[in-house]
C-alpha cells in the first residue's frame, strides 16, 4: 500500500487505503500512485500540526535556529534537483529543464526566506515616557493551510512553506492532486532537515474533498492558497466563520502594452515568451496584449510567425521549446475559451486547435494561438485561458492604453514596452497591478513582494512581506516605575 501522507512525524497510507493514479499530461502514462486521504486523514493532519505548534516544540526555536533549517533545506534541495525535477516534469509534462529551472528558484525562495529570518525581528518605539519601554516584537501566527496549484507545483508551495518554517507556524501543506509528487520529495527534505515532529503535514487529495476542512477548521489560523478565482472565494466564504487569516493569489488577464517608440524587436521577442511560455500556464503570463496602432500590423504579424513555428514537446524533446496542457479537461476549457472568441467577432490569425502531431496524439498539446481584433468587454479579453491565447488590442493614446490596461478586474502583472523612460514609468504608475515590468516581461527575484491588486489576490508573496503573512504583530508596553492611574476618583 503507498504511503505518501506525512502525518504528525510519520509516512502513512490513507485510513481507507484510497490511492490515485497521477498520469503524464504528454503521454497519459502512468507516472505514480500515491495515496488520496480521507476526511478523517485530514482532521488528523489539523490536529497533528495544531498540537505541534499549542506544544511550544518549534516556536520556542530563535528566528535563527529556524533560519538555519531552512537554510539545510536550501541544500538538500540543491542535491537532489535532478531527482525532483524529474518528478515534476513527470506531473506536469513540462520540459526537464524547466523543471530544473524551478527548483533553482525553489532553492532561491528558501534561501532568501532563511537570510531574511537571521536578521533582527521587531523594534523599539519611543512612547515618550523615561520609565516606559515598548516593543514591537514579531510571533509565529500559529496553524497554517498551505495549498497550492498545478502550474509551478513545487515553487508555489515553497513560497509559503518557507516563510511559515521561518516564522515558526505549524502547517498542512495540500499540493494539486494532478502533481503531488514534487511535494512528497520536500516534505521527505523537510524530515530529513530536522524539523519537529508534527510541525509539517502532507496531505493528498482533490480539494473537493480534502479541502474542505482545511480552509474551515477553527484550529487553522490562516489559509495561504494559490490557484482559480473561484476556489479563492469558496476559501473567502468558508474563512469567515472562523475570521482566519488568508493570503490569496488567483491569477490574472494581464496587459502587456507596446508602444510605436519601443525597441519593437525585443518587445516582439519578450511578448511571444511573455504569452506562450509553459503553454501560457503561467499566472503572470502577458497574454493581453494592447498594440500602438502604427505598429500593429507590424507586430502582429511577427507574433503569428513566430507563434506558429513554436515547438510543443514532452519532457525530454530537446527540440521542444513548450509542453502540453495539464489535463484533457483543461485542454477542453482552453478550446472553448477560444471558441467564443471567434464567435464573439475576434479574428482567429494562428493556432485555435489541439496539435494534430502523431506524437502528441495522447498529450494535451494546445497550438499557439493568436486573436486578433478584440475588444475590452468580450470574454477573452476579460477572463483567463490559462492556455497558450493571446488577445489583442489597439490604442492611439497613452490615456487609451492606460484605460485597457486597468479595465480588468484582475491586477496580477504587466508590462509597457517604451523608448521614452517618462512615458514609460508615468504608464507603469498608473497601472493598477502587483508586478509591473518596463521595457522587459516576466523575470522575478525572491527579494522581491508578489502579489495581486483587486480580484488577483489578497496579501504578497516573497520580499520582507512574504515572511510578515506568517507572522503576529505583538506590542509590550513595559512601565518601569508603575503608578496610579489617577483617571478615576478614589472616592
Ligand atoms: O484551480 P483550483 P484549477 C487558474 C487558472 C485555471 C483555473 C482553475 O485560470 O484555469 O485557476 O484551475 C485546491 N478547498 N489557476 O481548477 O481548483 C486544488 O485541489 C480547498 C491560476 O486547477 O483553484 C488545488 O490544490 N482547496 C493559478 C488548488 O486548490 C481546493 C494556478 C488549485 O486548484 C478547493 C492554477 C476547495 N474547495 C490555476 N478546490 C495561479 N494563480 O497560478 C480546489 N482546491
Amino acid at each position: 500500500m503507498v504511503a505518501t501522507l506525512f502525518i504528525d512525524g510519520t509516512w502513512r497510507a490513507a485510513s481507507d487505503g484510497a490511492a490515485h493514479e497521477v498520469r503524464s499530461p504528454h503521454d497519459q502514462s502512468l507516472v505514480a500512485t500515491v495515496s488520496q486521504a480521507t476526511q478523517a486523514d485530514v482532521l488528523d493532519a489539523i490536529g497533528a500540526a495544531r498540537a505541534s505548534f499549542d506544544s511550544g516544540i518549534f516556536t520556542s526555536w530563535s528566528f535563527k535556529a529556524r533560519s538555519e533549517l531552512v537554510s539545510k533545506i536550501a541544500d538538500l534541495l540543491e542535491r537532489d534537483t535532478d531527482v525532483i525535477a524529474r518528478k515534476e516534469s513527470d506531473d506536469t509534462g513540462k520540459r526537464f529543464i524547466e523543471a530544473q529551472y524551478d527548483v533553482a528558484d525553489v532553492v532561491s525562495t528558501f534561501r532568501h526566506f532563511a537570510a531574511l529570518g537571521a536578521k533582527e525581528h521587531g523594534r523599539s518605539v519611543d512612547v515618550g515616557i523615561a520609565h516606559v519601554s515598548s516593543r514591537i516584537v514579531h510571533e509565529p501566527l500559529g496553524v497554517a493551510s498551505l495549498i497550492g496549484p498545478w502550474n509551478y507545483p513545487l515553487l508555489q508551495i515553497a513560497w509559503k512553506v518557507a516563510p511559515a518554517l521561518v516564522a515558526g507556524c505549524s502547517f498542512i501543506v495540500k499540493p494539486s492532486e494532478l502533481t503531488p509528487q514534487s511535494a512528497i520529495a520536500l516534505m521527505k527534505i523537510i524530515e530529513e532537515a530536522g524539523t519537529p515532529k508534527g510541525v509539517a503535514n502532507l496531505i493528498l487529495g482533490p480539494g473537493s474533498v480534502v479541502g474542505t476542512s482545511l480552509i474551515s477548521d477553527p484550529r487553522v489560523d490562516l489559509v495561504s492558497f494559490t490557484g482559480g478565482l473561484t476556489t479563492g472565494q469558496t476559501i473567502i466564504r468558508a474563512a469567515a466563520e472562523t475570521v482566519k487569516k488568508l493570503a490569496l493569489e488567483l491569477g490574472g488577464k494581464n496587459p502587456h502594452i507596446i508602444f510605436a517608440d519601443a525597441d519593437i524587436d525585443a518587445a516582439i521577442d519578450n511578448a511571444v515568451t511573455a504569452a506562450f511560455l509553459h503553454s501560457g500556464q503561467v499566472c503572470s503570463a502577458g497574454t493581453r496584449l494592447i498594440v500602438e496602432r502604427s505598429i500593429h500590423d507590424r507586430v502582429v504579424n511577427e507574433i503569428v510567425r513566430r507563434a506558429a513555428k513554436i515547438s510543443l514537446g514532452g519532457p525530454d524533446d530537446e527540440m521542444a521549446e513548450t509542453g502540453p496542457l495539464i489535463s484533457q479537461a483543461h485542454l477542453n476549457n482552453v478550446s472553448a475559451y477560444v471558441q467564443r472568441g471567434i464567435a464573439e467577432g475576434a479574428t482567429l490569425l494562428v493556432g485555435g486547435k489541439r496539435s494534430d502531431k502523431p506524437e502528441h496524439a495522447k498529450g494535451w498539446y494546445y497550438l499557439p494561438t493568436v486573436l486578433d481584433n478584440c475588444q475590452g468587454k468580450m470574454y477573452c479579453v476579460q477572463e483567463e485561458s490559462f492556455g497558450p491565447v493571446m488577445t489583442v488590442e489597439v490604442f492611439d493614446s497613452e490615456a487609451e492604453a492606460i484605460a485597457i490596461g486597468n479595465d480588468t478586474v484582475f491586477g496580477l502583472s504587466g508590462g509597457v514596452w517604451s523608448g521614452d523612460a517618462a512615458k514609460a514609468a508615468r504608464v507603469a504608475s498608473a497601472l493598477r497591478h502587483g508586478t509591473i515590468w518596463v521595457n522587459d516581461f516576466g523575470p522575478y527575484r525572491p527579494a522581491a513582494e508578489w502579489g495581486g491588486y483587486k480580484q488577483s489576490g489578497i496579501g504578497r508573496e516573497l520580499g520582507e512581506h512574504g515572511l510578515g503573512e506568517y507572522l503576529e504583530i505583538k506590542h509590550i508596553w513595559t512601565n518601569n516605575a508603575p503608578s496610579r492611574s489617577g483617571w478615576f476618583k478614589d472616592q
